[in-house]
């Protein structure tokens, strides 16, 4: 499937951000600010894991003579972070080739002047070139979103490590400090926080869109110090007391979810976003005090039980953007405008934590039960595509092969099938588009201490 993936994105779309595999073309898009390549970097680290060695020498060449750094247009900070420097980094540790070290230094001080804020709180848009930086139109008053300014750490630190220039781990420990600082509503974290003042701007809690990886970031910033960053830790599980305090929820069928909050109001829906969680909760439960690990992996369990439902009720056993437990429904969509599937990692995440920290086989079942639904409804002529309509088995296409396909959802699948020393839990962390970053089993030097 990855040779399948990569070799038609090299045909039609090489050096484009991903491939349109109906109309066999490129797309470049909005988000990476004149940036190209965005799937020839996602897909290099799961390229070389999977031994596919031509393959990831054509990637290599495009990275070495293709990949301008010297562009100008508005970019997201998070995902350039996260799929750029996030995948430089990865392949630089796997393989020591300074080309991809180079490339992520030089992109990561790019994005530094998005900081320039009165709090330190980086804005989400910034412009590559000018360093000028703004907040996206649609977050209100001029916010900045936490699963955005929260999800750099692991990365930041790296750069940090790397170049031996403090400044990328300063700017993190400082987003910190902001966030340790806030008062937090019932010991939850909104999606919204003001760059300017520090403070919330709504009361919107969610673990799926716009909350998600922070929470994330916070459990493997801990795991990525070799379990020094107490106060990750602490933040980690604090949060996730007040999420399953206030957010967790069991339907009347017993499937148990993760609600979102509006000032106190539930909204009983969860996103495909939300299905990393079943991942995270059993990663931090390994190392839960030893009376609370069974229940943490219980929970764990559970949602990833649920998340598996959102696919198996579905006609093409693949799972919809959002589902939701209200009016007699129970994890499938509603609305029509939330039926849709975009070849999304994080249900199969989730498969692939549970096995790995379980050995429960049922996991690898429901993995390759994806792999079965991908190849019947999402493969097509000339690559993979996401599909309109999970519910019916003749799904329109949407004509976009995501480059977090090759980057997370291949990864994990394949992950989910080898032995667990491959890419092993205690020396590895995953960012949050499945880039593998290591265990620093050594000392972080400027970051932890601070
Ligand atoms: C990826 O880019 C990352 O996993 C991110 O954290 C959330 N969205 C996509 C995949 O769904």
């Amino acid at each position: 499937m990855m040779k399948f993936a990569w070799d038609n994105y090299k045909l039609y779309a090489l050096g484009k951000n991903e491939l349109r595999p109906l109309t066999k073309n490129g797309h470049i898009g909005n988000m990476f600010g004149g940036l190209r390549g965005a799937t020839v970097v996602d897909a290099l680290d799961t390229l070389y894991i999977m031994e596919l060695e031509e393959e990831f020498q054509e990637a290599k060449k495009w990275v070495e003579k293709s990949f301008d750094l010297n562009v100008n247009g508005e970019a997201s900070l998070f995902e350039v972070n996260i799929r750029y420097v996030g995948g430089l980094l990865a392949t630089y540790y796997l393989t020591g080739e300074e080309v991809f070290k180079s490339k992520a230094l030089e992109l990561g001080e790019k994005l530094l002047p998005a900081f320039n804020t009165p709090t330190g709180i980086p804005r989400g848009v910034i412009n590559l070139g000018s360093g000028m930086s703004w907040s996206w139109g649609w977050a209100s008053a001029g916010s900045s979103i936490l699963a955005e300014f929260g999800t750099l750490h692991l990365e930041f630190l790296h750069l940090s490590e790397l170049s031996g220039n403090p400044v990328f781990a300063e700017k993190v420990m400082n987003i910190r400090k902001v966030l340790n600082r806030v008062e937090k509503p019932q010991g939850l974290y909104p999606n919204f926080l003001s760059p300017v003042t520090g403070n919330w701007v709504q009361h919107h809690v969610s673990i799926g869109g716009l909350g998600d990886s922070f929470y994330e970031y916070l459990i493997k910033s801990w795991l990525m110090s070799d379990k020094k960053d107490s106060e990750a830790k602490k933040m980690y599980d604090d949060a996730l007391e007040a999420i399953e305090k206030h957010l967790v929820k069991k339907s009347a069928g017993g499937l148990t979810y993760i609600a979102e909050w509006r000032g106190g109001v539930l909204d009983h829906k969860m996103g495909h976003l939300a299905c990393f969680s079943g991942g995270m909760i059993a990663l931090g439960a390994e190392h839960a005090a030893e009376e609370r690990k069974q229940h943490y992996m219980d929970l764990a369990a559970e949602i990833t039980t649920t998340c598996h439902e959102s696919y198996a009720r579905s006609d093409t056993k693949l799972g919809p953007e959002a589902f939701r437990f209200d009016a007699g429904t129970e994890a499938m969509a509603t609305r029509l405008s939330e039926r849709y599937y975009i070849l999304r990692p994080e249900v199969v995440e989730s498969y692939m934590y549970m096995w790995r920290l379980t050995h429960d086989p049922k996991y690898r079942q429901w993995g390759w039960e994806v792999v079965k639904a991908l190849e019947k409804h999402c493969r097509v002529e000339a690559g993979f595509s996401g599909i309109r309509d999970v519910y019916t088995t003749t799904p329109a296409h949407d004509n976009m092969q995501q480059s977090f396909f090759l980057a997370e959802t291949l990864k994990y699948l394949y992950l989910l099938f080898c032995e667990d020393d491959v890419l092993s839990l205690d020396d590895w962390v995953f960012n949050t588009e499945a880039h593998p970053l290591p265990v620093n089993h050594t000392n972080f030097r400027a970051s932890v201490q601070q």
